[in-house]
């Protein structure tokens, strides 16, 4: 018992890629290598907000506009700076794609190792930050493919099912870092007196249904009305909650660990709704799918979904298969189940 304690207490998220992986590969410790500085940088941001409201730089807005048209809050930028900073040493990574960034980041030396591209929402729900609710960021990894030398990362436009890994770290009571290779989805919980991700929960499974229904009901009036059927629905049946923080992270981890779905449709306003498929929804498609769980644009698998621009947007229906074939069935004109 003494053994498996240590064991378990050093058993950090880029150990956990070797172990996961089952090789000393090239490859292997190229991701375990990744993993450890992701969890490098959720260590220094989950630092710097700890310390809002004491410290300049973490609340408040900075006054600029990124190329969403949304003002930039000083932590977005603080924290988009950290995966920067974070990488640059790494030679592990060539590219750099966040949410703050028209443009990817291109790494100036050439890469000697690894040819890996990071996608990443260095602060996913930044609103919440000034009224200490959770935040967290999202991050996916590809294997760039050729060698995107006109810059216009072509590569990387492509479908969730490139990725190679994915995760998320969730800035809440305890941080929490979580992640998928492709073999099952494992959480870490940041151990302030060890500074370390310590393993918490290996191989998690989202529950085949579940109650909790998390959407922003402000947009009723602009959806369209197989989503409002849905709603109405949900609204007479016995057995349903609502839950819904206004962070993404912190909304999609109640559903892994509890079962239901989280729902982003298109409205008027944002027809493709508001979520970002790259950086957002693909990331946390890869994760529930390798939990048991399914993500759908609503019409197709957010995995398979042909993106055409980096920032694109897309609906988001995700979280236990029972639930998202509910809303399918709604979407398809299928008479409500009562
Ligand atoms: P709404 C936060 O701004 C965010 O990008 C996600 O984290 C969150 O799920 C969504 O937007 C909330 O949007 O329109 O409900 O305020």
């Amino acid at each position: 018992a003494q053994e498996h304690s240590l064991n378990r207490d050093c058993m950090t998220p880029s150990r956990h890629v070797l172990q996961e992986l089952n090789s000393f590969a090239p490859h292997a410790q190229d991701l375990s290598a990744i993993m450890g500085r992701i969890a490098l940088a959720a260590k220094l941001i989950s630092r710097h907000l700890s310390r809002a409201g004491i410290i300049e730089g973490v609340l408040g807005f900075t006054g600029e506009r990124n190329v969403q048209g949304e003002s930039v809050k000083k932590m977005d930028l603080y924290a988009n700076d950290v995966f920067i900073q974070v990488f640059k040493q790494s030679g592990l990574v060539c590219r750099l794609a966040s949410e703050e960034m028209d443009e990817p980041y291109y790494i100036p030396e050439n890469c000697p190792i690894g040819r890996y591209t990071l996608l990443f929402d260095p602060i996913d729900g930044s609103s919440n930050i000034d009224t200490n609710l959770n935040v967290g960021s999202i991050f996916a990894i590809r294997q760039q493919e050729g060698d995107d030398l006109d810059r216009r990362a072509r590569d990387l436009v492509q479908p969730g099912r490139k990725q190679i890994a994915a995760g998320y770290v969730l800035y809440g009571a305890s941080t929490m870092l979580v992640y998928s290779i492709g073999s099952g989805v494992h959480s870490f919980t940041l151990d302030p007196s060890l500074g370390e991700f310590i393993l918490a929960q290996e191989n998690i499974q989202v529950p085949a249904w579940g109650g909790v229904y998390s959407v922003n009901e402000g947009n009723f009036w602009q959806w369209d009305e197989p989503i409002r059927e849905y709603v109405r629905y949900v609204h007479r049946t016995p057995g349903y909650s609502a839950r819904y923080g206004g962070a993404l992270v912190g909304d999609f981890h109640r559903i892994l660990l509890q079962g239901g779905i989280f729902l982003y449709p298109g409205s008027v306003e944002k027809p493709h709704g508001k979520l970002r498929l790259l950086y957002e929804n693909a990331p946390l498609a890869f994760l529930i799918e390798h939990a048991g769980g399914r993500a759908s644009t609503g019409t197709r698998a957010i995995l398979d979904h042909e993106p055409t621009e980096l920032h694109e947007r897309t609906p988001l229906f995700i979280g236990s298969p029972d639930n998202v074939a509910q809303v399918e069935a709604f979407l398809q004109g299928k008479p409500a189940p009562d």
